[in-house]
């Protein structure tokens, strides 16, 4: 169907692009408020070649983040190929930190921010070049998803797809499953998070439209697991204890997973969401070492992560450790412990990351006044999976890559964790044979 603007979701190289594009789908679910009828093109499941896509198109926004980047480089050329005459946007993370770059990739326009209602401004006063600057939007303009633009069908199926993905496996193993973002921003400053430039205040979808959204994902698509997306599932407590209550009260009969803060862990609000449906909560653990959360600007310690592990596993809720090496200052030891965390914690998964400094954090900005950030980057790497850029003095990027491997391998050996594996591998060879490669 012809449309003014296409948006364009890029693919990677990466085993791990099971969900549907939230920011996209959510996008156009603002334009259409506002008449405007988008496309998506989504070249993780693509309904049609990009030169069909482009019929009758005006502008083409494409959305990266700086693991994509390049590809969405590469698909603007080949619209500008295509397509002479028409006007190319970047959008998302990456061209938000980094605008000037993207201007001299080639981009016609960059919105640096949130991409609602600048795109709007940009259709109705037709720009054709230059920085726009995405004003933050309301709670109440946080629409739900225009999923119908994608191929939901597809990303529901996610689960039975990629079954070695341990994101996913609050979920049981043949049901339908979408994402969800409740809620955009955090108050914390965690010097490695994107929150720290976007310094946006809180938002949170009404809970109306979140408990409409997920009666709706069942009624249309059979969706039984929600994974929502949102950076700190308690941040508002009120709030997440209405919506655990809602989604018990409406009968929805969900399980969900979502991540929270170590320090939000109360009894009563855990025994309510799991009364939810909640089966998994991912905890930014980040390190076993209390010098290395206080250097990170983490405003946790070791043993509050200790004690949230067990809080959660008392009220029938799976763990999902989230720990990086490689961090500032880091030595031998720190890693031990981290290691150490993993297996005397009993965390139920381990996702285990190579510290990864991104444009615009303050890591990144420490990164570059200690003359850290090497001049021919290749942003196609910034995945957690190798060290891009060497942050510690102390282990060199190639020993991280050994030693990640190592915590991981010693992590699965445990006799649980081994049963869980070979159940992935009874269900799906291929997929477990893929996420393996990919890792090792
Ligand atoms: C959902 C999510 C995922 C999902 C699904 C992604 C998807 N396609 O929806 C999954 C689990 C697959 C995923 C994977 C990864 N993710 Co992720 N993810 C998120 C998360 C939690 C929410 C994204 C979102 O919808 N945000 C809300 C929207 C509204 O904000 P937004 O994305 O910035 O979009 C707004 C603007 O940027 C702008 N905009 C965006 N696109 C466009 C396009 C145009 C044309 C315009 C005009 C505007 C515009 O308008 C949007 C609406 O306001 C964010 C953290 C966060 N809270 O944002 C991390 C985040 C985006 N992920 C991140 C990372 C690192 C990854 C992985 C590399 C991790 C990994 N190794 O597994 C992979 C990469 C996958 C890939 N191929 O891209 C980083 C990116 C950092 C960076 N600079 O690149 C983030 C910021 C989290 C973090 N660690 O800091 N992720
Ligand atoms: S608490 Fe989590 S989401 Fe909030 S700033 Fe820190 S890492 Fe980011």
């Amino acid at each position: 169907m012809a449309a003014d603007v296409l948006l364009i979701n890029p693919r990677t190289s990466m085993n791990i692009e099971n969900n549907e594009p939230l920011n996209l789908l959510s996008l156009a679910a603002y334009l259409r408020r506002y008449g405007i009828e988008p496309c998506i093109h989504d070249e993780i499941r693509p309904r049609e070649s990009l030169e069909e896509a482009l019929q009758g198109v005006r502008y083409a926004g494409v959305t990266a983040n700086t693991c994509t980047y390049p590809r969405a480089v590469e698909i603007m050329r080949r619209v500008k190929e295509l397509r002479p005459d028409i006007i190319t946007i970047a959008g998302g993370v990456h061209p938000t930190t980094m605008p000037e770059k993207a201007i001299q990739d080639g981009f016609h326009i960059v919105v640096a921010g949130e991409g609602e209602r600048a795109l709007v401004r940009i259709l109705e006063q037709s720009i054709r070049e230059g920085i726009v600057t995405g004003e933050y939007i309301s709670d109440e303009e946080m629409f739900r998803p225009a999923r119908d633009l994608v191929d939901m069908p597809f990303y529901t199926e996610t689960k039975r797809r990629c079954p070695h993905d341990p994101n996913l496996d609050f979920a049981g193993w043949d049901m339908r499953m979408a994402c969800f973002l409740g809620s955009r921003g955090c108050p914390f400053s965690c010097m490695f998070c994107h929150n720290i430039w976007r310094k946006s205040r809180m938002r949170f979808v009404p809970v109306d439209w979140v408990i409409e959204e997920i009666a709706d994902l069942r009624a249309r698509y059979g969706v039984r697991a929600i994974w929502f997306m949102d950076d700190h599932i308690f941040l508002n407590k009120p709030r997440s204890r209405e919506l655990f209550e809602r989604i018990i009260a409406e009968r929805l009969d969900i399980v969900w997973a979502s991540a929270a803060r170590a320090d939000s862990m109360d009894d009563d609000l855990l025994e309510l969401a799991h009364a939810s449906g909640c089966r998994r909560l991912a905890i930014g653990v980040e390190s076993g070492s209390d010098r290395i959360l206080k250097r990170l600007v983490k405003n946790s310690s070791v043993e509050m992560n200790y004690q949230a592990i067990a809080r959660c596993h008392k009220h029938g809720i799976k763990t999902m450790s989230a720990v990086m090496i490689g961090n500032p200052d880091e030595t031998l030891e720190d890693i031990e412990a981290t290691k150490r965390f993993l297996l005397k914690s009993k965390t139920d998964y381990a996702a285990l990351s190579i510290l990864t400094p991104f444009p615009g954090t303050a890591l990144w900005k420490e990164c570059e006044e200690q003359g850290r950030i090497p001049k021919d980057l290749d942003f196609s790497t910034f995945n957690y999976l190798k060290a891009p850029i060497q942050v510690t003095d102390h282990v060199s990027p190639r020993e991280l890559e050994i030693l990640k491997r190592k915590i991981l391998i010693r992590y699965y050996m445990q006799p649980r964790q081994l049963a869980a594996l070979a159940a992935k591998f009874l269900r799906n060879p291929l997929s477990m044979y893929h996420k393996i490669v990919e890792y090792f």
